[in-house]
């Protein structure tokens, strides 16, 4: 009786039993920052964000339905992954299944350029191409906006990454419903005027952070008494940062960023027990930028979660920074990337 009634309910997945596609996606920095999350399962964040997408550090993901697996295989640079990484790409296909009415193991191979754990948000560009391939690979026909809603359940970052040049993302009402929210937590494309930026990254150290953003942000939420006060000023940063873009004005753009990204360290650092990712050699860059703008360089730093600073200049003007940034920090490597395309297939079949 009980599994007749159930089989009136629920459609059976169908199997995909073949099938594959590869996709590329690049990082983006956040000018205006996601930090804190309102709720962890859908991944939605207190605040509106918004970014510039990379044109360096690509990931290439190949997604391919292994018939015969029991369970899914996740290959990150050649090797076999396991734990907290393999259970979050896990969680993802499964989500690709049950929303698609699919099933079926996949095989996912990812090859990432970007210094993973580093704070140069590895994870936006990884789920913004594992969306594409496994959207693709599972039959689930979405527009940008609807991948951009799913790319954000594997990493909230990953929602912009779908989109080139700048995006913002939205929080979704802070006082709707879950379910409202997360129909309305999604990146769109913003219009930049005629800004022509480069970031100059940093690279003081290419390790492992020792706390994961994930934990840190749910410590910031938890314990920060700083933390209302900086979503506060992050709204207001992000209607500056609009505006400061349409009107192609780097120096406001810069310096918006520039309070922004602070203020989110600053929220971090009052929390207890503080989460400090900030090193002296993230200091000394941020003195080396200053120095850079009292020479009458338009040049303004933002850190995410880790030690390293991203300058944001003209581009005209990013050989200069970076040269200078090189000269002052020989044991660094410094990378200058301009605006990227969003998260693309680049093939399928079957
Ligand atoms: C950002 N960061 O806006 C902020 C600024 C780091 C500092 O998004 O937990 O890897 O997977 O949603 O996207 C890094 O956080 O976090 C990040 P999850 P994610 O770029």
């Amino acid at each position: 009786m009980r599994s007749e009634h159930w089989s009136t309910l629920v459609q059976p997945a169908r199997p995909v039993t073949s099938g594959s596609a590869t996709a590329v996606a690049q990082p983006n920095i956040a000018l205006v920052k996601y930090w804190g999350k309102r709720d962890e399962r859908l991944v939605l964040p207190w605040s509106d964000s918004l970014s510039m997408t990379l044109d360096i550090f690509p990931t290439t993901t190949h997604v391919r339905i292994a018939p015969d697996a029991e369970h899914d295989t996740v290959v990150l640079n050649g090797r076999p992954a396991t734990g907290e990484v393999l259970r979050r790409v896990t969680t993802f296909l499964e989500l690709v299944r049950n929303t698609a009415g699919r099933r079926g193991a996949a095989v996912v191979e990812t090859d990432n350029t970007v210094p993973t754990g580093a704070g140069l948000a590895s994870s936006a560009s990884a789920f913004a191409a594992l969306a594409v391939a496994a959207a693709t690979v599972y039959g689930l026909d979405l527009d940008a906006t609807a991948l951009s809603r799913l790319a954000r359940r594997g990493s909230g970052s990953a929602s912009r990454s779908v989109f080139g040049g700048f995006a913002v993302w939205h929080a979704g009402q802070r006082t709707s419903t879950l379910a409202e929210a997360d129909l309305n937590s999604y990146a769109e494309p913003v219009p930049s005027g005629d800004l022509d930026p480069a970031l100059v990254i940093v690279v003081v150290d290419a390790g492992p952070k020792a706390v994961s953003s994930r934990e840190a942000m749910r410590r910031t939420v938890d314990t920060s008494p700083l933390y209302g006060s900086w979503v506060a000023a992050s709204e207001d940063d992000l209607v500056l940062m609009r505006d400061a873009l349409r009107r192609g004005d780097l120096d406001a753009v810069g310096s918006i960023a520039e309070q922004n990204a602070l203020g989110m360290h600053a929220t971090m650092l009052a929390a207890r027990p503080a989460v400090r990712y900030l090193s002296p050699a993230t200091l000394e860059v941020l003195d080396q930028v200053s120095r850079l703008r009292r020479d009458g360089v338009s040049a303004y730093a933002t850190m995410d979660a880790g030690p390293n600073v991203k300058v944001l200049c003209h581009r005209a003007d990013a050989d200069r920074v970076a040269e200078a940034l090189r000269r002052s920090n020989p044991e660094s490597s410094v990378h200058v990337a301009g605006p990227g395309q969003g998260a693309r297939l680049l093939r399928a079949s079957g």
